[in-house]
């Protein structure tokens, strides 16, 4: 195991939570109700695929024009960035500090796979900026997960073969975009939903480099 490509809603930080307000704010000013269980399916999608789907999801997705569509995704975006506003390192998930410390003590390289355009922000909120080789810019794509392509950009620019990677995801989308790329993927949260990962903890605190090596080293070994 050469690099670790980690997913950052979810896995490094719990944003998930304020991108599910943000829109539940939005479908309740346009009458679509987003429970939890449906949000679920909006984890990893980019914000426009996002709107899109909740449109879907009450067939209203005719109802507005391309540019009340753009202006739909802006006043999400608008709520969130005042939610994510007092983020500081204590928002980190448990393990993640003691995580990323035990890759670079072991020059392993680190690269964010986010489809979040708010990524580097965040990711200096949590002042762990540094400990990124790589970061993938979002905007670049042209495919979002579960597509490979941001898996496949992140080892691309870390220069490191995909079958030295471990990526880490707490969306569907993400581990069927990280399976996808040929690397090994670890999943964070319940097996129901991230069943297809090589190997689903239930915390950030169970993410050890221990247990990355041997979740890779298992998975490429059985290949
Ligand atoms: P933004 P991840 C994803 O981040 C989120 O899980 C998803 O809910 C969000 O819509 C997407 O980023 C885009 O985020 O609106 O900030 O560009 O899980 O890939 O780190
Ligand atoms: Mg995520």
């Amino acid at each position: 195991m050469k690099a670790v490509l980690f997913d950052l809603d979810g896995v490094i930080t719990d944003t998930a939570a304020y991108h599910y307000e943000a829109w539940k704010a939005l479908g309740t000013k346009i009458g679509i109700d987003i429970d939890e269980e449906f949000n679920e399916q909006l984890k990893g999608v980019s914000r426009t695929d996002s709107l899109n789907r909740i449109l879907e999801k009450d067939n209203k997705q005719a109802a507005y024009t391309e540019a009340e569509k753009a202006a739909m995704a802006t006043e999400k975006n608008d709520l969130y960035k005042t939610l994510i506003e007092k983020m500081s390192p204590s928002d980190l998930l448990p393990g993640i500090k003691v995580l990323l410390d035990e890759l670079k003590a072991k020059n392993i390289k680190l690269g964010l796979a986010s489809a979040s355009k708010n990524g580097p922000t965040i990711l200096d909120k949590l002042q762990i900026t540094d400990y990124f080789d790589e970061i993938v810019d979002p905007a670049e794509l042209t495919a979002g997960k579960p597509d490979p392509e941001i898996f496949l950009t992140g080892a691309k620019q870390l220069g490191v073969d995909v079958s030295e990677c471990v990526g880490i995801e707490d969306a569907a989308a993400g581990i069927d975009s990280i399976n996808a790329a040929d690397m090994v993927s670890i999943g964070v949260g319940e097996a129901k939903n991230l069943g297809k990962a090589a190997k689903v903890v239930p915390s950030t605190a169970d993410l050890t480099v221990d247990l990355l090596e041997n979740v890779w080293s298992e998975t490429i070994g059985r290949a």
